[in-house]
């Protein structure tokens, strides 16, 4: 049991197809105690009866991170109910649909600030706000995506927002290391997700992701979940700063890998078809 006697609290179970599902069932598989927020009433009715499932029913609290106020209401209760908590994960993004559609250079700046706040400086506020009850070796986990990285079609605004969450893990997890708090993050391949059905033509993303991983085939929530429970542990006590790509490899690769038709000639494998 690798997290027992570990408690914390996960922001970002929207159901239970959300990654933060997959990271809360590894995490409780393997003894840790969990918290869950949720965003608003109508999720609410999602995430209890996950929390029940995972023996969390008293630990269910509210916390819109657009929302100062509900971070440091969610420390009160956590520090009321828990004491002390090992680690936080911080699954939640957010950007308007017209960050997502249309000309990057027409995204409206109130749409900009909206996903930079939810999606980049909640992690920020909400390490802040929680560090006075994090325990030493405290780990904090968040979760990006490739698009933060290089140009993904359509992720337009969130991969603005994913640079800056990925530097923001980096800056935090120095700051913190002083602490003894490591910071993380997980940078997932292509999972159908509530969030997902907000990007344009996912359900190719998905189809070129199986073709050209190295690996043949997309992660799941439990993948993610199982990298996640390893960052969240004691196993990765010298890891800090890291982007860790959870993705079947489809990272490394800088074109698509070529094959051969029946008569040994050369290919280029451009969709899931060859
Ligand atoms: O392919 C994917 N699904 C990937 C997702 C690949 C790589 C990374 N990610 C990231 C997302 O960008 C996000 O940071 O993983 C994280 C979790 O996303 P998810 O599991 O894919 O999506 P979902 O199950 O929808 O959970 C995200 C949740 C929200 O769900 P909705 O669908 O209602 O937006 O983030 C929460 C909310 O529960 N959220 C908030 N929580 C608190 N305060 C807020 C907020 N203001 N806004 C959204």
């Amino acid at each position: 049991m690798i997290m027992k006697g570990k408690k914390g609290v996960i922001l970002g179970v929207a159901n239970n197809k959300s990654i933060a599902y997959g990271i809360a069932k590894a995490c409780a598989e393997q003894g840790a105690e969990i918290a869950f927020t949720y965003l608003n009433d109508s999720l609410k009715k999602r995430v209890v009866p996950i929390a029940e499932e995972f023996g969390s029913s008293n630990f269910v609290y509210p916390c819109d991170v657009s929302n100062p106020d509900e971070i440091k209401a969610l420390k009160e209760s956590l520090e009321k109910d828990m004491g002390q908590i090992d680690f936080i994960v911080h699954s939640i993004a957010f950007a308007p649909k017209d960050g997502l559609t249309g000309r990057f250079y027409d995204i409206p700046k109130a749409s900009f600030d909206i996903a930079m706040d939810v999606s980049v400086y909640s992690l920020i506020e909400v390490v802040r706000e929680l560090k006075p009850i994090m325990s030493e070796n405290a780990s904090v986990l968040t979760l990006t995506y490739y698009g933060g990285a290089k140009y993904i079609p359509n992720y337009n605004l969130m991969g603005v927002a994913k640079a800056a969450l990925e530097m923001t893990t980096k800056y935090l997890a120095e700051d913190l290391g002083k602490d003894g708090i490591r910071v993380n993050a997980i940078s997932a391949g292509p999972i159908k997700t509530l969030a997902a059905a907000g990007i344009g033509e996912f359900r190719f993303m998905l189809k070129w992701n199986e073709a050209h991983a190295p690996l043949k085939k997309n992660v799941t929530t439990t993948e993610v979940g199982n990298s996640g429970m390893y960052l969240l542990s004691d196993l990765s006590s010298a890891v800090t700063g890291e982007i860790h790509y959870v993705d079947c490899g489809y990272n490394i690769m800088g074109m698509p890998a070529t094959t051969f038709d029946e008569n040994g000639k050369q290919k280029i494998a451009w969709n899931g078809d060859n």
